[in-house]
């Protein structure tokens, strides 16, 4: 799909205009509106008409609170890895004993107001809140089951009813997560195998009409409208019954989206991992679910937040990707956000207030790769550079086609000098700004193009202006082996499970400045997943040079936007480009170690001048 199909189908814009047609020949014609009915859409349409708001809203507040936030990570005097809403599973805790949990859960300091106004200052537009997590705990008077706030704690109070009014109050989306399958306070449902041994007894059916379509049901009929229900972790559901998940959803409020993980594809819009960020020119509208510490539920040892800078330049990010950032907050069994979490949420807001023309309504970058200094959004006439890295001696921008007209820093409208070399013969374009030598912004300076016509680059992959060239694993031409599923791409855009050594890739690519280049494969290591795996070979061939290596664990690289996914560099060798042009660069595996169980990963390989690596 073309850009401005696409940015005009994001926009709603279709539909607008149709609307606005249509009233406009009844006016003409003095005949009476009819009421608009929503039964004569197509589910494509209805689809459409649900997901405008969430194409807007770019950012959202994700709360995840239960009675794990009692123990606060900690059980019988033991601290228990892990996640902190995890504690009952990690902790192997009887159903019994966990309920005993909420005796003590009197989150007395629980302001739903101040809750919804932090969210509204953070720019935030909707608000996704655990209304059941895997403990089955229900943080609302529910009438399915007793195990729930107000019938079974001290509180008696029903935080979903306040936050709904007070959601409401402000403009707010207010949303509700649901653990559709696993609930471990359940002998049916899936999750808890210390309790509820015997999976030959389980009757999933039972639980899911039994307790998952009530609940659903009393959520969706006495808060008001709400804007999606965040299913979660899709675990040994059918197709079938994570369809009529969806139907009673749309059922009960056809304007309620469903989050991708209802399972099988089938909600409205797609779910990345948890802190994954997908790359390249996303297909379908997303989302993305971010921790601010390392956990979702409060924990009180875990003390590792995210600089407010990671958080900002996230958010740009997943715009520019066309998603929605979904920043968590976990409150204390008080109903307190923890300072942390405000204080970096404060920051975000007043960054957004300087700066929230480049992210709200704005279009994808126009270039499927990331760039060395920071990120693009757009906007019809305009292109917004997110500089993360501000350069000393100005920035170089290669590959915009269109005449710039004006160059200037967002916050303060502050006009750049510019030149801009727009060579057709050569193929090559470059937009040279002069700029302040300190950064205006530690988190994200914003620099505006103003620009004549529809924002057009080059598609090819280019030597950047600091002589680098990435060669990201999404982008590669995969060459598969016959008849094998093999290699697929996680939603970071990384490569795995390739394990089978015929299968192949390669990139073309552009180089403007010849020389010597030091090749570079990089993978990525999970902070708190599995341990790096390495150890296979391969052969990469370009220019008529053919280097073969082990891919190794050199050296370790902060990913810039994402603490979560460290880069693993390992050097390959080095080779000699020539002449200006088009070049082939193909990675194909010599050997891969069958005891990894994803195979050879990649997330990108790269061309560095030599010895600037
Ligand atoms: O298991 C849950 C986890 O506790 C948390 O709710 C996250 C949020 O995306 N979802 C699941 C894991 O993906």
């Amino acid at each position: 799909m073309s850009l401005v199909s696409r940015s005009f189908k994001r926009s709603g814009f279709i539909s607008i205009v149709l609307f606005g047609s249509c009233l406009l020949c009844s006016f003409v014609r003095g005949q009476q509106l009819a009421p608009f009915d929503s039964t004569k859409l197509s589910a494509d349409e209805l689809r459409e008409k649900r997901l405008k708001w969430f194409r807007e809203a770019r950012f959202g507040m994700m709360i995840h609170w239960g009675l794990y936030s009692v123990p606060a990570g900690e059980w019988k005097g033991k601290l228990i890895p892990g996640l902190g809403e995890w504690i009952m599973n990690r902790g192997k805790i009887p159903v019994g004993e966990y309920e005993q949990l909420s005796k003590q859960f009197d989150p007395e300091k629980f302001n739903a107001a101040e809750i919804v106004r932090l969210a509204k200052d953070a720019g935030m537009k909707y608000i996704v809140i655990t209304s059941k997590h895997h403990d089955g705990f229900a943080m609302y008077h529910s009438t399915v089951s007793k195990y729930n706030i107000y019938d079974a704690t001290p509180f008696k109070r029903d935080p979903m009813k306040e936050l709904a009014d007070a959601a409401q109050k402000v403009g707010i989306k207010l949303c509700f997560y649901y653990s559709q399958t696993q609930d471990w306070h359940e002998p049916d449902a899936v999750g808890n195998d210390w309790d509820f041994k015997d999976d030959s007894k389980k009757d999933f059916a039972k639980y899911l009409k039994e307790k998952v379509e009530p609940q659903v049901t009393e959520l969706l009929t006495n808060y008001g409208p709400i804007g999606l229900i965040w299913f979660d972790t899709p675990r040994n559901i059918t197709k079938e019954q994570s369809q009529e998940l969806v139907d009673l959803v749309h059922k009960l409020q056809p304007d309620c989206l469903v989050s991708g993980r209802v399972g099988h594809g089938l909600g409205d819009y797609d779910s990345a991992g948890d802190n994954q960020i997908s790359v390249g020119q996303v297909k379908r509208d997303w989302e993305t679910p971010v921790t601010m510490n390392d956990t979702w539920g409060f924990k009180k040892d875990d003390t590792n937040w995210k600089p407010t800078s990671i958080l900002i330049r996230q958010l740009v990010q997943v715009a520019s990707r066309g998603g929605n950032y979904l920043l968590n907050v976990g409150p204390t069994s008080e109903g307190l956000i923890p300072q942390p979490s405000v204080d970096r949420l404060k920051e975000v807001g007043s960054w957004l207030k300087m700066n929230s023309e480049s992210v709200y309504g704005t279009g994808p970058s126009p270039f499927s790769y990331e760039l060395p200094w920071g990120i693009i959004t757009t906007k019809p006439g305009k292109v917004y550079l997110h500089v993360f890295d501000w350069p000393q001696n100005g920035l170089v921008l290669f590959g915009l086609k269109n005449k710039v007209k004006r160059a200037y820093l967002l916050a303060g409208n502050v006009k750049l000098k510019f030149t801009q070399k727009n060579d057709s013969m050569a193929d090559h374009y470059a937009v040279s700004m002069a700029l302040p030598t300190a950064a205006p912004d530690k988190n994200d300076s914003v620099i505006v193009l103003d620009t004549e016509g529809d924002v057009s680059v080059d598609p090819a992959l280019m030597q950047q202006p600091d002589g680098s060239v990435t060669l990201p694993a999404f982008l590669s031409n995969v060459h598969k082996a016959a008849g094998e599923e093999g290699l697929r791409f996680d939603s970071r855009g990384v490569a795995e499970r390739w394990l089978n050594k015929n299968e192949w890739v390669d990139w073309n690519y552009k180089i403007s400045k010849p020389g010597d280049f030091d090749i570079v494969v990089l993978t990525s290591e999970q902070k708190y997943g599995r341990d790096w795996e390495g150890g296979h070979s391969v052969t990469l061939e370009t220019a008529g040079q053919k280097l073969t290596a082990k891919i190794e664990n050199n050296r370790k690289e902060e990913n810039p936007t994402n603490p979560y996914w460290k880069y693993v560099i390992s050097k390959m060798g080095r080779v000699t480009i020539d002449k200006p042009g088009q070049y082939t660069l193909s990675l194909k595996p010599e050997t891969i170690l069958a005891d990894k169980k994803l195979g050879l990963t990649l997330v990108s390989v790269k061309l560095v001048p030599a010895g600037k690596n």
